[in-house]
């Protein structure tokens, strides 16, 4: 007998290290649709139909290649409901003489791994996931000593270990960081193009049936869904990307707008994520329009930087820091976290577009997800267990590797600084400035006390008053502690008094 081939869902990759050497005429691929995986968190109905239709398709083209599967199916009878129970069935009915496996995407499932070889008695190799950038051992000895692990340094070695972007050894166009180009709000007069649809084929749509049946508690609806499930159709959408928005996608980055989901973003997470596209492929078709004139350097850098830089960056700070990082609370947030956040349901322009289009959708850009749900999680204070849950359950590209540091570092700072040098706190200013939400909202983004006062503006300063301590000696938070410093007693009085009505109102009523 030969050996056992375990490929996730997440892992629909040709280029997997478990099926390296494979021997078709020996070994088999087994792929696992299980309960367990579909609802240890409550998956946005589009996740799962995501992952398990890519999975049929994935195994279906190893069968076209001559691979022999097992496949369990969800509903299968005698589907025990784990990856373990299923490595555990599948090694008594084939007697492979190794399972191999590549390393998974979570904590949570690599501990399990760890008891396949007592369980079934067989070894097991777990290979390391090559398909990403950086190696894991390649992270920890760039972190070894470091004081600061920021991401900006990592990047740079990035480029230079890849050659991506780089002339010689100096950084394209002179600069390895083109940001501040990237912050414009999206003008009256800019209509972003629509991005390429992908309809669901007979087996998306019988997946979809299924999760409808199985799953129809969860967050958003089977329905609507519009994803790439085959690595055909993940380049498509990257080629399609590339071709008519990456050119404006450094201007229009930080930029959003009413009405607008998508604006110039790529749509390539959910892809990359499950292994349908690979980061270095992305990177090179960014690289090379740069290189034929097609886009400015400014939008390919910023593009480049997003894959080489913070994804293997999130990916490389999960694994040194777990499973501690996820138990920080650096700020002692413990507000449990608002109803609307599951319905949409509030009179805040920005909150309800961000949330009623991931419901939709199972998407929202980096900015809706920092600035807006992100932010309000933060200065509100809401506890960072509440919120890491809700990222991971409502977004098609959510997996705990990089779902957590952008949720607990980024956005919360709830791992004390470890990611992030200052706490992303902003004020309806800000929202005001990099969208046009505030025109069509209940309240006044030029208040901050008041009944129509815009909820940030208060949050904010009592954010900062609350913290202020603690963020004394941070340089980056020198701007908003002075603010606070020149603010009258009486009126910084009045903007934490409404601040705290804010948070003890109907509006902020918990989850039941
Ligand atoms: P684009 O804006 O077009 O960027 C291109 C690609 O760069 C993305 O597809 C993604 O692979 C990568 N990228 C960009 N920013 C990041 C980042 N900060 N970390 C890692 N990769 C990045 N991304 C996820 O893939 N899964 C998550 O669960 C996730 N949770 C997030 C939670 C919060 C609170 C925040 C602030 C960000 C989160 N992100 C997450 C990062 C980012 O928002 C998404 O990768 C991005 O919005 C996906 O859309 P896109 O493909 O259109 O990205
Ligand atoms: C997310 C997900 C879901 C919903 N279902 C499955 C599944 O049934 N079978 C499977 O192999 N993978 C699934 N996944 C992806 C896994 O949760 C993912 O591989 C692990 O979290 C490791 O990253």
């Amino acid at each position: 007998s030969g050996a056992l081939r375990v490929v996730l869902g997440d892992q629909c990759s040709h280029s997997l290290s478990a099926l390296d050497g494979l021997d078709p005429a020996r070994d088999t691929v087994l792929m696992m649709e299980v309960q367990e995986e579909c609802t240890y968190v409550p998956h946005h109905a589009q996740k799962i139909v995501l992952v398990l239709s890519a999975m049929r398709h994935f195994a279906a083209e190893l069968e076209a290649r001559g691979v022999r599967i097992a496949y369990v199916r969800l509903d299968d009878a005698d589907n025990s409901g784990s990856f373990s129970g299923e490595v555990l069935r599948a090694a008594r009915r084939l007697k492979p003489d190794a399972i191999i496996s590549t390393e998974p995407g979570e904590w949570r499932v690599r501990e399990a791994m760890r008891g396949w070889e007592a369980a079934t008695g067989v070894p097991v190799e777990i290979r390391a996931d090559t398909r990403f950038l950086c190696s894991l051992d390649g992270f920890a000895g760039w972190a070894k000593g470091r004081k600061q692990l920021r991401m900006e340094f990592f990047y740079r070695e990035m480029r230079a270990r890849t050659g991506l972007l780089m002339e010689g050894d100096e950084p394209a166009g002179g600069a390895w960081n083109y940001d501040a180009k990237n912050r414009r709000p999206l003008p009256r007069d800019v209509a972003p193009p629509r991005p390429q649809r992908f309809p669901p084929d007979a087996v998306t749509r019988a997946v979809m049936a299924l999760v409808a049946t199985r799953f129809g508690a969860h967050f958003g609806a089977a329905e609507d869904f519009d994803w790439p499930v085959t690595a055909a159709d993940a380049r498509a959408a990257l080629d399609d990307f590339v071709a008519h928005r990456l050119s404006q996608f450094g201007d229009y980055q930080d930029a959003m707008a009413e009405g607008e989901a998508t604006l110039f973003h790529a749509l390539i997470s959910t892809s990359l994520n499950a292994g349908l596209l690979l980061p270095g492929e992305c990177c090179h078709a960014a690289e090379d329009a740069w290189r034929d004139g097609q886009a400015p350097l400014n939008a390919v850098e910023g593009f480049i930087r997003q894959i080489l830089g913070w994804r293997e960056y999130v990916r490389g700070l999960y694994w040194l820091k777990m499973p501690g990082y996820a138990q920080t609370n650096a700020l002692e947030a413990t507000r449990p976290l608002p109803e609307f956040y599951w319905t949409g349901d509030t009179p805040m322009a920005c909150l309800r577009a961000a949330i009623t289009q991931t419901r939709d959708r199972a998407y929202a850009h980096h900015i809706q997800r920092l600035m807006v749900t992100g932010n309000f999680a933060l200065i509100a204070g809401l506890d960072p267990v509440a919120v890491n849950a809700w990222y991971l359950v409502v977004y098609a590209d959510a997996y705990e590797w990089v779902e957590l540091p952008n949720t607990h570092g980024m956005a919360l700072f709830a791992d004390g600084g470890v990611m992030a040098s200052k706490p992303y706190a902003a004020s309806g200013a800000y929202i005001n400035r990099m969208s046009d939400h505030c025109r069509g909202c209940a309240f006044d983004v030029k208040k901050a006390v008041g009944a129509d006062a815009c909820p940030f503006n208060a949050l904010y300063w009592d954010f900062v008053a609350r913290h202020a301590e603690r963020f004394a000696k941070n340089p980056r938070m020198a701007m908003p502690l002075m603010g606070l410093r020149r603010m009258a007693p009486a009126k910084l009085r009045d903007i934490r008094a409404q601040a705290a009505a804010f948070l003890e109102s109907d509006l902020m009523k918990g989850y039941t």
